[in-house]
């Protein structure tokens, strides 16, 4: 089954292809007229919401194309860092672009409690039905910036199950099978294998 990932982020329609792809599902980005549809990202606390409200306005783009018989997919993630009561949060992806990983680094300095997780929660439209399914990993933050691979926040968080590696130093397989994404995505597609669906 083809799911049509709504998102400008190829590194995120390449992690779901490793995480749904042994799971027989076959994910490509969706591009409307060879553009990828522009999505209004609401203003909200909850990702869970930002996740439905991204996915009804990808449902309304898709009526009248060539997808709107497919499955649609949305994700929206973030970094929740504890001491800083859970900012960036819902807003990771501005403040990755504006202050950046040495930012949060700065602001993280001298504090002993660097706990955080990452969360996804992904939205899946089929047939006029809306699943979603939560994953979290949870992790610290690093002391300085590590690693090559990955994206985003990759470079300064480390899961508890890493053994002290960044998720930048792991192989995508090693951080599908711990990330938030990988919980996230293997949950909506046990939603879709369910009879009923
Ligand atoms: P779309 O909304 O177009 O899907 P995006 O990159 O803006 O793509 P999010 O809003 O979901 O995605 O991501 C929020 C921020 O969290 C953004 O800066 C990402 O780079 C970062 N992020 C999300 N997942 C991550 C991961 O697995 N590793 C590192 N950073 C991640």
């Amino acid at each position: 089954m083809r799911i049509l990932f709504v998102t400008g982020n190829q590194n995120k329609v390449a992690e779901a292809n490793g995480i749904l792809s042994p799971l027989g599902f076959v994910v490509e980005q969706l591009l409307i007229g060879g553009e990828v549809p522009d999505l209004i990202e609401p203003q909200s606390d909850e990702i869970e919401e930002i996740a439905k409200f991204k996915l009804e306005q990808a449902v309304s783009l898709s009526m009248g194309t060539e997808f709107e018989n497919e499955a649609l997919l949305v994700e929206d993630s973030g970094l929740f860092i504890d001491s800083l009561s859970g900012f960036p949060g819902p807003f990771s992806s501005f403040v990755h672009e504006t202050i950046g990983l040495s930012g949060i680094l700065s602001l993280m300095s001298g504090e002993t409690d660097r706990t955080a997780e990452f969360r996804a929660v992904a939205a899946v439209s089929l047939q006029g039905n809306m699943l979603t399914s939560t994953g979290i990993c949870r992790g610290v933050i690093s002391e300085k910036i590590s690693g090559e691979s990955g994206f985003g926040y990759d470079p300064i968080f480390i899961p508890k199950e890493a053994n002290g590696r960044t998720c930048a130093q792991l192989p995508s397989h090693e951080k599908s099978a711990i990330s938030h994404r990988g919980f996230a995505l293997k949950g909506v597609s046990e939603l879709l294998n369910l009879p009923s669906k």
